[in-house]
C-alpha cells in the first residue's frame, strides 16, 4: 500500500532490516527554521553527529510528492536553498503528495513518516505547542496531537516561550504524553535550561529511557514521548535578553494579525532578527546535542530489541 509513496534511502532500509539504530530528522528546521547556508551546514553536521554516536541518520522530507526517509547531501542542499518548499504538517501531506510538490516536514509530519518507515526515534530543536493567547486564537500545534497518537520518541530542547509552556505541558498531560528530562528535573525553554516548569520524570541515561519506551510500546500505550534535553550550559542565552525578544515578537505578530501556519515561522524569524546571531548559535548547539542523545537512545533501544 505504501509502495509508490514511501522512498527509503538504501542505507536506512538496510539498517531497518538489520534492526540497527536509526534517528529521524525533521526538515522544517532546514527550510523554515534557519537561514541559508547555516541550515545546510547544520543539517549535514547533525547527520555526522548521529553517525558518530552509533546510529544511521534519516532526514525526512517530501520531494516531488514522495515521502523520503533519508536524504542525500544534494537533496539536503536543495531543501536548504529552494524557496518554494511548503511547510507540511499532518493535514498538508495528502495535497503535497498529490500535487507532487516539495514539502518540509514539521515535528508532526516527520513523526508520521518516521512511523510509516519503522523509525522510532527522532531529533529536532523544539516542538510546537499551545501558543500564548490560545484561549482566544485556538492556536495549538498539530505536533501535540501527533505526540498523543504516533509511536515515535522526540528528542528536543523543550519548547520556546513563544508558546505558553504551562498550557503546552497541561495539554500533553491530558493526552497522556510523558515529558521526560534528560539529566534534569526542569523542563527546558529551548534557549535556556529552565522554564520554571518541571518534567514528569528524570532519566540519566539512554538505557533508562530506552527501557521506559520499550515498556510503553510493549504495553500498547500508543503515542510518543517528549525527551527534553537542555541546551548545553555554555550555549545558554541570557534569560532577560531572550524573554524581551520573544515578547516583542509575540506583540508584533499580534499587531500584524499573523495566524495559522504562518504564526510559528513568523515568530522564529522575528526572534532571530531581534537577537542577531546569538540565538542562531544557541539553536545550532542545542540541535547537535539533541542529535547525540537521540543516537544514543536509538542505539540503546536497538540493543533492547535484539
Ligand atoms: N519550534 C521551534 N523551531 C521550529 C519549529 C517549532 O523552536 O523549527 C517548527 C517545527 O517544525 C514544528 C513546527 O513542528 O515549527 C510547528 O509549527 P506549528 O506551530 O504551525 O504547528
Ligand atoms: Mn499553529
Amino acid at each position: 500500500m505504501l509502495e509508490g509513496y514511501l522512498e527509503i534511502k538504501p542505507e536506512v532500509k538496510e539498517a531497518l532490516k538489520e534492526g540497527k539504530a536509526i534517528v529521524g530528522l525533521e526538515s522544517t528546521i532546514i527550510s523554515h527554521g534557519m537561514p541559508y547556508p547555516r541550515n545546510v551546514e547544520t543539517a549535514l553536521s547533525v547527520e555526522r553527529i548521529v553517525r558518530e554516536n552509533g546510529a544511521v541518520p534519516a532526514t525526512i522530507a517530501i520531494l516531488q510528492g514522495k515521502l523520503k526517509v533519508g536524504l542525500t547531501k544534494e537533496e539536503i542542499q536543495y531543501l536548504g536553498k529552494a524557496e518554494n518548499v511548503v511547510k507540511t504538517s499532518r493535514r498538508d501531506i495528502p495535497f503535497i503528495v498529490a500535487k507532487k510538490l516539495d514539502g518540509a516536514t514539521t515535528v508532526a509530519s516527520t513523526m508520521i513518516i518516521a512511523a510509516l518507515a519503522g523509525v522510532k526515534v527522532f531529533a529536532t530543536g523544539g516542538i510546537g505547542g499551545v501558543h500564548r493567547g490560545a484561549q482566544q486564537t485556538f492556536d495549538i500545534s498539530a505536533d501535540l496531537q501527533e505526540l498523543a497518537h504516533t509511536n515515535v520518541a522526540v528528542v528536543c530542547a523543550g519548547a520556546k516561550s513563544i508558546l505558553d509552556i504551562g498550557l503546552t505541558l497541561e495539554y500533553l498531560e491530558t493526552q497522556g504524553v510523558p515529558v521526560v528530562g534528560f539529566g534534569t528535573n526542569d523542563f527546558p525553554a529551548f534557549y535556556t535550561r529552565r522554564s520554571g516548569y518541571k518534567v514528569d520524570y528524570r532519566v540519566d541515561s539512554a538505557e533508562e529511557l530506552a527501557a521506559a519506551l520499550k515498556a510503553k510500546w510493549d504495553l500498547s500505550l500508543r503515542g510518543g514521548i517528549v525527551v527534553a534535553n537542555p541546551v548545553p550550559e555554555q550555549y545558554e542565552m541570557d534569560y532577560n535578553t531572550i524573554t524581551e525578544a520573544i515578547n516583542q515578537a509575540v506583540k508584533e505578530a499580534d499587531e500584524k494579525g499573523i495566524k495559522g501556519k504562518e504564526s510559528t515561522p513568523f515568530l522564529l524569524a522575528k526572534v532571530k532578527e531581534i537577537t542577531g546571531g546569538e540565538s542562531l548559535e544557541s539553536n545550532i548547539a542545542l540541535v547537535y546535542n539533541n542529535a547525540m542523545v537521540a543516537a544514543q537512545l536509538a542505539a540503546a533501544l536497538a540493543k533492547l530489541e535484539e
